[in-house]
This record gives structure tokens, C-alpha cells and sequence, in this order.
């Protein structure tokens, strides 16, 4: 008989050996707790109908990361002030942390390294794919990703965090060449502005996505109790 101890002492093991996604924070030693992420959540203000807003610093994450955006909303990124700037940059997904080519003649958006203020995209074609990363460096490589309208199979959401944290370490430093403005899909009409949740205090955004530090302990917590199950189940 499998006894109750041995359970217990298997747990962290299961835990970790589950099979979760990772939607927002990157894994390894910066960002695995959720006394780390509470500290550095990314905050923005709740989204509302035709407007998304999401935060982009904290723990090196975009809350929420993967955003579903019909032509016309806008998407709004707060950058915190505080301590280390982040950018919106506009990716390739067969390019990882490099700033998109120009496509005839129009140039990705990019609101070059921010802190405490704000940058909005306004959607113009939520039929193609947008991906976007943090410039900042080594940014990109720890998973700070994001995309709107990525599709549910192929170059998912899923698929470019994970190109992004193969390029990790190795991951070229870039320059910031400050704000561009315009973007393919979507575009940005006006360089960053100072932000108006500079004074919102902490909320913490991601009601419309399911990434963050939040969503990530919850998801740990049921590979845990799922791992628990199949183990007692193998070894019944
Ligand atoms: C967003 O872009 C569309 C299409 O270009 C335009 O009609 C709309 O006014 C823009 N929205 C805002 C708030 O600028
Ligand atoms: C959004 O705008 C793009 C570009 O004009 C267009 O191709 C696409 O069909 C529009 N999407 C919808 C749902 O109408
Ligand atoms: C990301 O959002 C798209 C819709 O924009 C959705 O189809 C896809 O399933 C989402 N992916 C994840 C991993 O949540
Ligand atoms: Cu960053």
C-alpha cells in the first residue's frame, strides 16, 4: 500500500513535473514565486468594451499577453514607473525579439523604452496575426511577449513565448530608436503619453486574458492536486 507520507513527499516533485502552460511570467529563478510577481505585477486599468488595457513591466510580463482585438479597438499599454523601462516593439514570428521588417514601406509600431507612461495601438486588420515583445534587453528572451488575434493553432500565442525563451540568453541586444509610430495591423497614431494609472494604484489587470502571475500560481495549484491524482492512480 502507497502510503500517505510518501504522497506528500512526492508532491513537489509532481508539481513540477506537470505539464502547465506559461502564459505570462517567464520560468526560472526570477519568476517562479507569487510573493516576487505581487510585488512587480504590471497594473492597468480594466478594459472596457473597445478598449484593452494591459500592462507591460512588472516581472518581465504583458497582463494579460494574449489579446483577441476586432478592427477598431484599441490597445493600450501602461508602462510602470519605476525602476526598469519596457517597450512595445512589433515582432516577426519567424523572428524572435527582432523588430519586424518594414512591409511596403510601412514600418512595425514601437514605442522604444518607456517608463510611466502610455502607448495605444489601434487594431486595422484583426485578420492577421500581431505579435509584439519588450526591447528592453534580455527582456524578450525571459518570455516578455505578447500578441492580439493569434491564431489557436500553428504560430499560437503559446508557440511565440516559447520561440522567444528559446532564444533566452542569446537574445541581440537592440538599439531604441525611441517612438515609432504607425504598425502593420495595427497601428499607433501618437508616440507614448505620460499615463493616467499612474495614480490607479495597484490593480492588477488580466480580466480579459489568461495570462499573469495569478493565473500561473492558480494553474500550478492544479497540476499539483492533478499530479497528486494520477500518481495515486498509477500506484493504486
Ligand atoms: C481606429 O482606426 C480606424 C480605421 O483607420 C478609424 O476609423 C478609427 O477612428 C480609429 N479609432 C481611433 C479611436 O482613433
Ligand atoms: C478589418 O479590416 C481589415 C482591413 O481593412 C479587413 O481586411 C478585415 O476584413 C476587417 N475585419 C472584419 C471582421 O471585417
Ligand atoms: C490567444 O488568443 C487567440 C484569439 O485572439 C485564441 O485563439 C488563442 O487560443 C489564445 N491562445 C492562448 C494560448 O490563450
Ligand atoms: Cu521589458
Amino acid at each position: 500500500m502507497f502510503s500517505f507520507a510518501s504522497t506528500l513527499a512526492l508532491l513537489p516533485l509532481l508539481a513540477v513535473a506537470s505539464p502547465q502552460y506559461n502564459y505570462g511570467p517567464a520560468p526560472g529563478p526570477s519568476a517562479t514565486t507569487s510573493t516576487q510577481a505581487a510585488a512587480a505585477a504590471p497594473s492597468a486599468p480594466p478594459s472596457t468594451s473597445g478598449q484593452i488595457d494591459v500592462g507591460a513591466g512588472g516581472n518581465f510580463v504583458f497582463s494579460p499577453a494574449n489579446v483577441t482585438a476586432s478592427n477598431g479597438t484599441l490597445v493600450t499599454f501602461f508602462f510602470p514607473d519605476g525602476g526598469i523601462p519596457h517597450s512595445v516593439t512589433q515582432g516577426d514570428f519567424s523572428n524572435p525579439c527582432q523588430p519586424i521588417a518594414a512591409q511596403g514601406g510601412q514600418n512595425g509600431f514601437d514605442s522604444g523604452l518607456q517608463m510611466g507612461t502610455q502607448f495605444t495601438l489601434n487594431v486595422t486588420n484583426d485578420q492577421i496575426p500581431i505579435y509584439f515583445f519588450c526591447k528592453a534587453p534580455t527582456h524578450c528572451g525571459l518570455g516578455m511577449v505578447g500578441s492580439i488575434n493569434a491564431p489557436s493553432s500553428g504560430n499560437t500565442f503559446d508557440s511565440w513565448m516559447q520561440a522567444a525563451l528559446k532564444v533566452g540568453s542569446s537574445e541581440k541586444t537592440l538599439q531604441d530608436n525611441g517612438p515609432q509610430t504607425g504598425g502593420i495591423g495595427a497601428v499607433a497614431t501618437a508616440p507614448p503619453s505620460a499615463s493616467s494609472a499612474a495614480a490607479s494604484g495597484s490593480s492588477s489587470s488580466g480580466s480579459s486574458g489568461s495570462s499573469g502571475a495569478m493565473a500561473l500560481t492558480a494553474s500550478s495549484a492544479v497540476a499539483a492536486v492533478f499530479g497528486l491524482a494520477v500518481a495515486m492512480t498509477l500506484l493504486a
